[in-house]
C-alpha cells in the first residue's frame, strides 16, 4: 500500500517497528469512510465486531474484550522518565533502557500472521494551535475503529504534520492478552508510548489517557500549558450568556453526566441550557486576552454504559444511537440490540452477558454488562454538543471544579479563597475507587485533580506548575476554583443529593460566585453556600431543608482527621511546593479554632 507521507521521522520510525514486530500486511488509515466500512466488515469476519440491528442502532457494533482485560491497569502502567525522581512518588517507574528492552522482547515478531494498521491522528481540531499529532501502530481492528471515533484520523493529519518531528509515537501490540506481560509504558522525554498485551480502551486507545494526559501533561509543563482530566461544559443562563466550566472528577465519578446535563424542568423553562464541549480531557492555555481557554482534544465519548438511561443522561444515550461501538455490555438476542444495568427495568431474557455466555436478565443473579462496560460514540451525535466544539481557539474558562466520591466529609460544594488555595483544594481530592481501573472498588484514596493515574511526571512538580500558571494570571481573569461532592450519604447509605440534572443548581451558584452575585459563608475549608443560596424549587419531598443543611455542613472535628490524612499524603513528596505546605498549615489552624 502507498505510504501516506514522505515525513522521514515518521517513515524511519515505522520501518524500525515493522522490523521488530514483523506484520504480514500493512494498512495506512486514510480517514475515508470506505476504509472504515471495509474494516468493520473485516472485524465481523474475524469475530472482533458483532453488527447490531441496523434499523434500531445503525452502524453500531458490539465488542467483547478478554475477561481478564476490562479496565485500566494502574499497577502495570509506568512512567519511564530518566530518573525515578522525575516520575515522582505516585507513579510506577521503570528505567527507559530497561523498559525498551523488556517491551521490545515482548513485541518482537508479535504481528506475525497479523496486519499492522498505521493510524495518524490529531488530538484537537486539525491545525489548531492547541492540537498535537500522534501515530499509533496497532494490530487491532477494534482499536482502529475506536480511534476513528475518538480522534481525527487520516491523511489530513499527516498533511498538517508535514516534515515536522513533533509527533507522539505509539506502538500497541495485542500479543496474547497475557495479563502477566501487560505493560502500559509512557516515555515522556521521547514522546513515546508502548502498550502490550491488552485490548481494553484506556490501555490501548493511545491518544486518550496515554497521550492526551500522561504525555501531554509533561509537554504542558515544558511548554507552559495544561492537560487535565476535565470535562468542559457551557452553562447558558436566561440572559443568553454562556459561561464555561472545566471539572475534574476521578474515573467513573460523573464527568460525562455533568457535561451533558439537562436542567431541571423549572430551570429549563427559564432558559437554562448545558452545552457539552468535552466529557473527559481538557487542554488549557492562556489566550490573547489573558484568560484561560480550553479545548477538548477528543472527537468522541468513551463513556461508562451502566447507569446511563433516558432519565440520568438522555444526551449520552442519544449519542449512542448511531455509529457507536459498545464494549462488554449485554447482547439482547431477540432484537440484536444491547443492554446494561440501569438502562431500563426490562432486562432481556434471551441474551448473552458481557462474556458471551447465555444470560437471562430476569432470572440471573450475575450482571449482564461489566460495571466498566463502555460506549464509544461520535461527539457529533450529542444533541447538546456545543457550537464551540470545533473552535480551534477553545472556550474561555470561568471556573475550575474539582470533586470526588466521598460518602462523608466533603460538602456539596465549596469555593476556594483564591487560586493557590484552589490548587490546594484540587491537590487534596480524595475519592472512592471505581471499576474504571482494575482492583478494589470503594476504597477512599487521594486522587489529586483526578490526575493520580494520569500525571506523566512528578506530582509535586505538577502542583508547582498549577501555582506557576496562577502567577501569570490577573486574579480578575483567573478562573475561580470550587470543589463538589455529589456522593454524600446518610447513615443508611442513601445518597443525600439527587445529583444528575439537579447538579445544575450547584453550577448556578458557582457561576453566581464567579460573577459576584451570590452569597456564601466562610468556613474553615472555604466559602460554602448558606442553605438559602441553593435553590430547591421543584425538589420538594426529595431534599428537605434539613438534608440540604446536612450536606452543606462542615464538621471541623472530621476535618481534623482529614488534615492528618493530608499530612500523611504530602509526606510522600520531596518536591511538595512550599505554597501547598503553607495552605495545609493554614487549614490545620482554621479547623483547630
Ligand atoms: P470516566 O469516563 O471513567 O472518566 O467517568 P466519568 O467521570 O465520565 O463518569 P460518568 O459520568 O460516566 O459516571 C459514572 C457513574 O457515576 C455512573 O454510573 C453514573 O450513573 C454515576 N453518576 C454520575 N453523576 C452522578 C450524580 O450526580 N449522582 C450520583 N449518585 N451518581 C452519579
Ligand atoms: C477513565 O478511566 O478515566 C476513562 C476510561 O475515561 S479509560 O479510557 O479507560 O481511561
Ligand atoms: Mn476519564
Amino acid at each position: 500500500m502507498e505510504k501516506l507521507t514522505t515525513n522521514k521521522s515518521v517513515l524511519d520510525w515505522i520501518e524500525d517497528k515493522i522490523a521488530l514486530v514483523k506484520p504480514d500486511n500493512i494498512v495506512w488509515i486514510d480517514g475515508s469512510e470506505a476504509q472504515i466500512e471495509a474494516l468493520r466488515a473485516e472485524g465481523m469476519r474475524t469475530g472482533e465486531m458483532i453488527k447490531l440491528n441496523e434499523e434500531l442502532l445503525p452502524d453500531c457494533y458490539l465488542h467483547r474484550t478478554a475477561v481478564n482485560d476490562v479496565a485500566r491497569v494502574e499497577a502495570r502502567t509506568f512512567i519511564c522518565a530518566p530518573t525515578k525522581e522525575e516520575a515522582g512518588p505516585t507513579n510506577n517507574w521503570m528505567d527507559p533502557a530497561e523498559a525498551y528492552k523488556m517491551l521490545y522482547d515482548i513485541a518482537r515478531d508479535s504481528y506475525k500472521g497479523r496486519t499492522m494498521y498505521i493510524i495518524p491522528y490529531s488530538m484537537g481540531p486539525v491545525g489548531s494551535k492547541f492540537s498535537k499529532i500522534g501515530i499509533e501502530l496497532t494490530d487491532s481492528i477494534y482499536v482502529v475503529l475506536n480511534m476513528a471515533i475518538m480522534t481525527r484520523t487520516g491523511k489530513a493529519v499527516l498533511d498538517a504534520l508535514g516534515d515536522s518531528n513533533d509527533w507522539v509515537r505509539g506502538l500497541h501490540c495485542k500479543c496474547q492478552i497475557d495479563e502477566e506481560k501487560r505493560y502500559i509504558c509512557q516515555f515522556p522525554q521521547d514522546n513515546t508510548i508502548i502498550s502490550v498485551n491488552s485490548g481494553y480502551g484506556g490501555n490501548v486507545l493511545l491518544g486518550k489517557k496515554c497521550f492526551a494526559l500522561r504525555i501531554a501533561s509533561y509537554q504542558g509543563k515544558q511548554e507552559g500549558w495544561q492537560a487535565e482530566h476535565m470535562l468542559i461544559l457551557g452553562l447558558q443562563r436566561p440572559d443568553g450568556k454562556i459561561r464555561y466550566i472545566c471539572a475534574a472528577f476521578p474515573s467513573a465519578c460523573g464527568k460525562t453526566n455533568l457535561a451533558m446535563l439537562i436542567p431541571p424542568e423549572g430551570y429549563y423553562k427559564k432558559g437554562y441550557r448545558v452545552w457539552c464541549v468535552g466529557d473527559d480531557i481538557s487542554w488549557i492555555r492562556k489566550g490573547p486576552d489573558g484568560r484561560l481557554y480550553a479545548i477538548n482534544p477528543e472527537n468522541g465519548f468513551f463513556g461508562v454504559a451502566p447507569g446511563t438511561n433516558e432519565k440520568s443522561n438522555p444526551n449520552a444515550l442519544a449519542s449512542t444511537r448511531q455509529g457507536t461501538i459498545f464494549t462488554n455490555v449485554a447482547h439482547n438476542l431477540d432484537n440484536n440490540t444491547v443492554w446494561w444495568e440501569g438502562l431500563d427495568k426490562n432486562p432481556p431474557e434471551n441474551a448473552m452477558d458481557w462474556t458471551g455466555k447465555p444470560w437471562n436478565g430476569k432470572t440471573s443473579d450475575v450482571k449482564g454488562a461489566h460495571p466498566n462496560s463502555r460506549f464509544t460514540a461520535p461527539a457529533k451525535n450529542c444533541p447538546c454538543i456545543s457550537s464551540e466544539f470545533e473552535n480551534p481557539d477553545g472556550v474561555p474558562i470561568s471556573a475550575f471544579v474539582f470533586g470526588g466520591r466521598r460518602a462523608k466529609l466533603a460538602p456539596l460544594v465549596y469555593q476556594s479563597r483564591d487560586w493557590n488555595h484552589g490548587v490546594f483544594v484540587g491537590s487534596i481530592v480524595a475519592s472512592e475507587t471505581t471499576a474504571a481501573a482494575a482492583g478494589a472498588v470503594g476504597v477512599v484514596r487521594r486522587d489529586p485533580m483526578a490526575m493520580l493515574p494520569f500525571c506523566g511526571y512528578n506530582m509535586g512538580d505538577y502542583w508547582q506548575h498549577w501555582i506557576d500558571i496562577g502567577k501569570t494570571l490577573d486574579p480578575e481573569k483567573a478562573p475561580k476554583m470550587f470543589n463538589v461532592n455529589w456522593f454524600r450519604k446518610d447513615a443508611d447509605g442513601n445518597f443525600l443529593w439527587p445529583g444528575f440534572g439537579d447538579n445544575l443548581r450547584v453550577l448556578d451558584w458557582i457561576i453566581d460566585r464567579c460573577e459576584g452575585t451570590a452569597d456564601a459563608e466562610e468556613t474553615a475549608i472555604g466559602f460554602v453556600p448558606r442553605k438559602e443560596d441553593i435553590n430547591l424549587e421543584g425538589l420538594e419531598g426529595v431534599v428537605s431543608d434539613a438534608q440540604l443543611e446536612e450536606i452543606l455542613s462542615v464538621d471541623n472535628a472530621l476535618w481534623k482527621d482529614e488534615v492528618a490524612g493530608i499530612e500523611e499524603f504530602y509526606a510522600k513528596f520531596d518536591r511538595l511546593p512550599p505554597v501547598l505546605k503553607a495552605e495545609l498549615e493554614d487549614l490545620k489552624a482554621r479547623v483547630a479554632e
